[in-house]
């Protein structure tokens, strides 16, 4: 499958054994590349692409409706090649298999991953503990859709017998910014005559400003978390549960406005909430990968049932073409190799997000978690400390508005910034040059970040000697171009699903666990002993160190709770 001879043969010359070991910076792909690196690191995109015409052609990838340019990349055909023995020595094809298949690849929380069996057509079969998992995740879909059908043609009634005008989706983390991130991106498709809106900080000014203009007897409340004890999420509820009763003055109000996506049964039915409205989710989907489950409720009564199946039908045609497209021409498997070229040998701490569609502007921040909760790890899988860096740090913003502002320093600073840009070739809303004016910016980026302007050129433009250096930029700054036809639910449904598997990829490679978030437990557990200390009557007994004491004592201080 990978063009393995050159570089096995030098291996076997060098009597290097090319069997995998654990230690990733020591096995012979990795020596190879480190050396290749210092061979081309200081080589120049303007004169890849001058000698070789057929560059872009190369280096672009057209499948399942998505074109993957990245032609302007710091690499060679011999780099890509070597990326792809990197990743075929750490068994990338395997660990796909052994995703797809439901083995229990999430070790360190003993759970399979298989956010790949939500989107798994009708009739697919994938067994966990002995149990096709698909005939459960289409029963919770075709129960989402009666529901969502119900709410969007006004069956479903609030408990003065008036439709549901407003939904608002209290969650956090992955029970929120996926759905956030979703109903922003599509709401082209969503109904306009609903309110929607997402509540998630436990500041009481995100529950307060999202809720002020909305009338409780017309407003339904979906509580998605998959625990059902998530401290955001519980308080924001709660708060909710009490903003009804106080208009409704009936706890059985609280059956017709709230619903739940959970797994805690027996919490939800503690809330108020009836067990026909709960959705459920299953311990192997994430919760950043949860997006398409039952967590995407919001997204389906927002852009009706129809469209959510067309959403997932795009993750799918992903699904498949990750699993079965030959890895030099598999757009996850290059976008995460590419994405370890950079960190592990340039050295660049970030990865820039740049979609140029306004729907997308959501779409920065839900990846920042996607990729950083997934990879931001320090150890391997059989736990032993890595010597080498793992997941970059993601951020961005939607084109052009970014351009004003951070990529001064994409062009002309010292550091090296790789960058997605995402562009569509048919707007949602023509309106006069826009759209035109909008991707000619794309390419304009894109190619003045690849070729720069040199001192010659500068010089020939007039520029005073003095301000020459000044306008020089030096280019070789590497970038991909991801386009789509439109921003249809299918395609963000593609979109998402190659980050997620470039996110694999890269995990792979670095032999971490992508799919636990043990650092997140420190701030949570550290949370709760704070707490009491903040809202006791009685002074407490701190026992942290001088400044968090201290700066709690000045809390209850300034809320007049000390005694002393
Ligand atoms: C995601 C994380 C985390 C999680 C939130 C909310 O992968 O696990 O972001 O989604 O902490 O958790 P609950 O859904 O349980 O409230």
């Amino acid at each position: 499958m990978f063009s393995l001879i050159t570089r096995n043969t030098f291996w076997k010359e060098m009597g290097v054994n090319i069997a995998r070991t654990s230690n990733l910076t020591q096995i012979p792909a990795w020596k190879y590349l480190e050396g290749h690196y210092l061979k081309i690191k200081d080589i120049d995109l303007r004169r890849m692409f001058a000698e070789d015409p057929d560059r872009a052609e190369h280096f672009t990838i057209e499948d399942v409706g998505v074109i993957f340019d990245y032609s302007k990349n710091r690499v060679t055909r011999e780099t890509m090649g070597a990326l792809l023995d990197l990743a075929g020595s750490r068994g990338l094809p395997h660990r796909i298999e052994s995703m797809f298949s439901g083995e229990k690849i999430n070790t360190t929380e003993n759970r399979a991953v298989l956010h790949v069996a939500l989107r798994a057509p009708a009739g697919e079969s994938i067994i966990v503990d002995g149990r096709n998992v698909v005939p459960e995740v289409r029963e919770v879909l075709e129960r989402m859709r009666r529901f969502s059908s119900g709410v969007r043609d006004g069956q479903w009634k609030g408990f003065t017998g008036k439709p549901i005008r407003n939904v608002v989706n209290i969650g956090i983390g992955g029970s929120d910014l996926g759905p956030r991130m979703a109903y922003n991106a599509l709401r082209h498709y969503s109904r306009r005559d609903m309110t929607f809106r997402f509540i998630s900080n436990v500041d009481g000014t995100d529950f307060v400003e999202n809720t002020r203009d909305l009338q409780p007897d017309e407003t339904l409340f979906i509580i998605s978390s998959k625990t059902f004890t998530t401290l955001e999420t519980m308080t924001n509820a709660y708060s909710a549960r009490r903003w009804l009763l106080n208009k409704m003055e009936d706890e059985k109000a609280v059956a017709r406005h709230f619903v739940a996506v959970s797994t805690n049964a027996e919490k939800v039915a503690k809330f108020g909430i009836s067990p026909e409205n709960m959705f459920g989710l299953w311990d192997w989907v994430g919760g950043r990968y949860s997006m398409d489950s039952a967590i995407g409720l919001s997204t389906m009564i927002a852009i009706g049932p129809e469209n959510f199946e067309a959403m997932l039908s795009g993750f799918h045609s992903i699904d498949e073409h990750f699993r079965s497209a030959p890895m030099e021409r598999n757009i996850p498997v290059l976008m995460g190799l590419l994405t370890v070229w950079y960190n592990n040998f340039f050295e660049a701490e970030t990865v820039a997000i740049l979609p140029y569609d306004q729907y997308l502007e959501h779409f920065p921040a839900y990846l920042q978690q996607l990729t950083m909760e997934s990879n931001g790890k320090h150890v391997t899988l059989d736990g032993m400390r890595v010597d080498y860096q793992t997941g970059p740090i993601f951020w961005g913003e939607a084109g052009t508005n970014g351009q004003h502002s951070f990529y001064q320093l994409m062009h002309q600073g010292t550091k090296l910034i790789p960058a997605d840009f995402i562009g569509f070739f048919k707007p949602l809303n023509p309106l006069g040059r826009h759209h035109d004016l909008l991707m000619a910016n794309l390419f304009a980026q894109t190619e003045a970040l690849a070729f720069g302007r040199t001192a010659d050129e500068v010089k020939n433009e007039g520029t005073p000697d003095w301000l020459v250096p000044h306008r020089v930029c030096d280019g070789n700054r590497p970038t991909n171009t991801i386009l789509l036809e439109q921003l249809t639910p299918e395609a963000l449904g593609k979109l998402v699903a190659l980050y997620e598997h470039s996110v694999f990829t890269q995990g792979v490679i670095w032999n971490i666990d992508s799919f636990d978030q043990w650092g997140v437990e420190l701030g949570k557990v550290l949370a709760n002993r704070i707490i009491p200390e903040l809202e006791s009557a009685d002074e407490p007994r701190l026992a942290h160190d001088s400044s968090t004491n201290a700066l709690i004592r000045l809390y209850r201080k300034m809320n007049n709770r000390s005694s002393g």
